[in-house]
């Protein structure tokens, strides 16, 4: 796991010459994209994903309230574990607060006091729940991915371009990421496997000057929709700005609506600072959407709620493995529910 430098620590620094990194735990993508078992299986498999926060947040709250009666020391615990989970101050004490009113001395039931939280969850997500459209009379739709390095954007790319191509929509992927030849590689093979097409540059090429020539390619050809992967290297915060608006910049010079989406991914597993970089990334690229990844590895799932109660942006879609197939639409009830362990669908 690629380690994430705390976004306060974003201090301009010198830039350093383009060179090979050591490539973050990278796989290529894996080959068994069957539609398994799809529509049908899509809540069990979020669950699955999700097994570890809800298991952190369920197995906890089923400890605390399978034999105590409601008390303030019951309630503390109960905040600390939701702490714990990253949903935040506000929603651990708002949730907390609903559950101690008017009970105290009596029981609670674990299942109840997970229902509430999941209510609660559901409540502060639903208004973000937001597909990722695309529109079909803007071509081409142009779709700038940013995050930092490790978060997932390559991979939801891939993910993203193979569900545009199932819809029967032509996709270009363009390789932003000039900094690492790997990167550029790992694209191409995501380009070869979904049949979108594919525009690179050589290694430490000016990813702005790339966009451009993927823009006058897309506009030839009449692709719908294209895909601009990019670097992300939040460590020098005004190298990312500088480079994320050129770009932007720059595809304005061919079409001035463009970039018509700005998808910012983020990494699950870096918890509280997925919460920074989203503040950094609205501020640097105009995030229009956000997409969560990883949620399959870690108990920290909690912190989209506490980013979406605070920014209040679109949540289009969550990763929730490494295959093509699993990437999500977000649905925040079932999202709310998988997350406090509860373990029959919400009504
Ligand atoms: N478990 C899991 N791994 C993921 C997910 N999304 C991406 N990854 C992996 O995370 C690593 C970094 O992803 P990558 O797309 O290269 O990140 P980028 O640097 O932002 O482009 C790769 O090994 C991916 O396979 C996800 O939803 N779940
Ligand atoms: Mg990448």
């Amino acid at each position: 796991m690629p380690q994430h430098e705390p976004a306060q620590n974003v201090e301009p620094q010198p830039e350093p010459a383009p060179q090979p990194e050591p490539e973050p735990a990278q796989k290529k993508p894996h080959e068994d994209d069957g539609q398994e078992g799809e529509k049908s299986g899509w809540l069990a498999s979020l669950r699955k994903g999700l097994a570890k926060s809800s298991s952190a947040l369920g197995g906890g709250i089923s400890g605390i309230f399978a034999r105590r009666k409601l008390d303030a020391e019951t309630l503390q615990d109960l905040e600390d574990i939701l702490i714990q989970a990253d949903l935040g101050v506000d929603m651990a004490m708002r949730i907390t607060g609903r559950i101690g009113k008017g009970r105290y001395d009596k029981g609670i039931g674990p299942g109840e006091v997970k229902a509430i939280l999941a209510e609660e969850v559901a409540r502060v997500l639903k208004p973000v729940e937001q597909p990722f459209e695309i529109d079909p009379g803007t071509r081409p739709f142009v779709v700038l991915v940013v995050g930092v390095n490790g978060s997932g954007k390559t991979t939801t790319i891939g993910k993203l371009a193979a569900i545009a191509r199932n819809e029967g929509h032509s996709v270009m992927l363009v390789a932003g990421d000039t900094f690492r030849a790997a990167a550029v590689e790992q694209l191409g093979v995501w380009a070869r496997r979904t049949g979108a097409d594919f525009i690179s540059r050589d290694t430490g090429a000016d990813p702005a000057a790339l966009a451009f020539d993927a823009m006058r390619e897309a506009r030839a050809k009449g692709t719908d929709i294209v895909f601009i992967d990019t670097a992300g290297r939040l460590q020098n915060k005004k190298g990312l700005m500088e480079e994320l608006a050129k770009i932007v910049r720059v595809l304005k010079k061919t079409d001035e609506s463009a970039p018509h989406a700005v998808l910012l991914v983020l990494d699950a597993t870096t918890g509280q600072n997925a919460m920074s970089q989203t503040e950094v990334f609205r501020e640097v690229a105009g995030v229009t959407g956000l997409v969560m990844t990883k949620l399959d590895g870690t108990a920290r799932g909690g912190i989209l709620a506490a980013i979406a109660e605070k920014h209040k942006l679109p949540v289009h879609a969550i990763g929730v493995g490494e295959k093509i197939t699993d990437l999500q639409p977000f649905d925040a009830e079932a999202f709310a529910a998988a997350i406090a362990g509860l373990d029959r669908e919400p009504s």
